[in-house]
């Protein structure tokens, strides 16, 4: 049985969970949320990061190498388009949502406004999230507006990893109230909502709600009542802390 360690939270976490959805492969999730991680956690992730997937064959971490594996030991549906050109635009595409996006979005928004003051108790940067909210937010859809297209998904009627890496953030943005405008990103807006109501992303928005609003320590209960395939092994401590990695 494949174990994924992560929160439901997490947009990274979200890329893999969809992933093993539209693939049937069964889990079993630990829903840890990375800041509260044991030091034991460590040695399966070195940067104390969420997703983590392990396997009867490996134990890996980072969202992009675990849904390119998932697409190789899985092959049905295949969720990488088949043209040389049309692949590499796919992984810039994922390139740009988990770096440039998520860093608006995550380490942006999400951060400074739901996981600094409810997490970490600490002040959300206002500066910080003005910034994102009138320039450098803006900049990012400005060109994927350009890349999104009219109709279906990226690459044709069926959802591709690229799809999922970039709308998968926007959830995050939407759980801090932050939502495309139509008429301005009317290209973007659609992808997102198109996605979003795919069985794959649905499955997963009870367990999401579920987590927003239970504190880390009860959400194990709380998802085991929703139906969630639980681990065993709990890498959750009981002192939030920040991550390897430089945070703003
Ligand atoms: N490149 C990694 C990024 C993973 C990541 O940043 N996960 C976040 C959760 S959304 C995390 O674990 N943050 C805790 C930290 O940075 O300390 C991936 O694609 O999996």
């Amino acid at each position: 049985m494949t174990t994924i360690i992560g929160n439901y939270v997490s947009p990274y976490v979200r890329k893999v969970l969809v992933v093993l959805g539209l693939k049937g492969v069964p889990y079993r999730i630990d829903p840890l949320v990375p800041f509260f991680a044991t030091d034991d956690f460590l040695k399966l992730s070195p940067l104390r990061r969420i997703p983590v997937l392990i396997d009867d064959q490996v134990t890996l971490t980072d969202s992009t190498v675990v849904n390119e594996y998932l697409d190789e030991r899985y092959p049905a549906p295949p969720l990488m388009p088949a043209a040389p050109a049309d692949r590499a635009k796919a992984r810039w595409i994922e390139e740009f949502a988990d770096t440039r996006l998520c860093d608006l979005l995550i380490w942006g928004l999400f951060f400074q406004q739901a996981i600094k003051p409810a997490v970490l108790g600490e002040a959300t940067d206002a500066d910080k999230v003005a910034q994102i909210l009138e320039t450098d937010l803006p900049a990012a859809m400005d060109y994927l507006e350009t890349q999104a297209p009219a109709d279906g998904f990226l690459f044709g009627d069926q959802l591709s990893l690229a799809d999922i890496a970039l709308v998968a953030p926007f959830k995050n943005a939407l759980f801090v109230r932050w939502r495309p405008d139509t008429a301005r990103w009317p290209k973007m807006a659609g992808l997102i909502a198109r996605a979003f109501a795919h069985p794959a992303f649905k499955a997963l928005e009870p367990f999401e709600t579920l987590c927003l609003k239970t504190p880390p320590k009860q959400q194990r209960a709380g998802l085991a009542d929703l139906g969630a395939a639980l681990s065993e092994v709990d890498y959750g401590g009981d002192t939030p802390r920040r991550g390897v990695m430089t945070l703003g």
